[in-house]
């Protein structure tokens, strides 16, 4: 293993390779990859002991950017190829990261069955409420109402809530966050690395250049403010009436539960096997 030093940026990143990246200017997905390798470097984790995992969009560069070892797959299956390693080499960390788009879209079922089968993983999910890759299509998070490049007389369709979609589906761990909260989101996504079985962080994100330029939000610090007036505590939140919370949305911790992980079931059910 590689000597650690005392620069997370020089220990996780392949900083004299991949870099200027090619992400917009002040785009989300940035304060998402900080927040990443400090929740890692807080849990002591070496880069050979992980894998990050991604489908196709603007979130799914992350991983050219880690020096860990790294997985570009296609669009809407990093949950599979994930789920692969994880079965092949059970003692790495493996975390995926995922765009609204590639997550509850094209990927929605690997998605709800990956948290039912709870399935030892973390996902972290960049909800930035659009496809901001391809042009800024409606995704199955775009508000109701709002605009979208296929959307040009406002969206008719309603939005899944990622975090309460993972929690009914069977996640281990499920979170929220923000790009604007993200001393909090290193938090989060430690102890969605940490913890054993399906844990998810969504990350509400801004994607100024396709979603908030439609959207009356410009400028990353437009949004930025938008998601610190929206976003509410967990346990704020359950003091607020429907009325009250009315298009804000909660964010911290919304599951934490410990049950069987598909991993050492599937373990058990191989040793049971190996006896006959
Ligand atoms: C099978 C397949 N269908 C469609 C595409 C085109 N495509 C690439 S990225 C993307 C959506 C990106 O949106 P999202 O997943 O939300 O990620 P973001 O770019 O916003 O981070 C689409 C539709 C593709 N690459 N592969
Ligand atoms: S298009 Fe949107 S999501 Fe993609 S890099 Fe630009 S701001 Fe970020």
């Amino acid at each position: 293993m590689s000597e650690k030093t005392n620069s997370v940026r020089h220990d996780y990143l392949r900083h004299d390779k991949k870099f200027p990246h090619v992400w917009c200017p002040g785009c989300g997905n940035g304060i998402v990859l900080g927040s990443l390798i400090r929740a890692i470097d807080k849990l002591g984790l070496g880069k050979d002991e992980l894998v990050l995992a991604s489908g196709i969009g603007c979130s799914g560069r992350m991983p050219v950017y880690v020096d860990f070892n790294t997985l570009h797959t296609t669009h809407g299956r990093a949950l599979t190829f994930a789920t692969g390693i994880k079965l092949a080499k059970p003692a790495l960390t493996v975390i995926t990261v995922m765009g609204d788009g590639d997550a509850t879209a094209i990927g929605g079922n690997h998605f709800i069955h990956a948290a039912r089968r709870n399935i030892d993983l973390t996902a972290i999910i960049i909800n930035n409420q659009i496809y901001g890759m391809t042009g800024g299509q409606y995704s199955p998070t775009t508000p109701y109402g709002s605009f979208a490049s296929t959307a040009a007389w406002g969206n008719i369709e309603h939005a899944f809530p990622i975090a309460e979609l993972a929690v009914t589906a069977g996640a281990s761990f499920v979170a929220r966050g923000t790009v604007y909260h993200a001393a909090m989101l290193d938090g989060l996504l430690a102890r969605g690395i940490a913890k054993k079985g399906f844990s998810v962080i969504e990350v509400m994100s801004n994607c100024h250049t396709q979603y908030g330029r439609r959207n009356q939000m410009n400028d990353p610090v437009t949004m930025m403010r938008h998601f610190k007036e929206k976003a509410v505590s967990v346990d704020r939140a359950a003091k607020m009436s429907a009325e009250e919370m009315n298009d804000r949305f909660t964010i911290g911790v919304l599951a934490d539960v410990d049950k069987p992980n598909y991993m050492e079931e599937y373990q058990k059910i191989r040793e049971r096997a190996q006896q006959h």
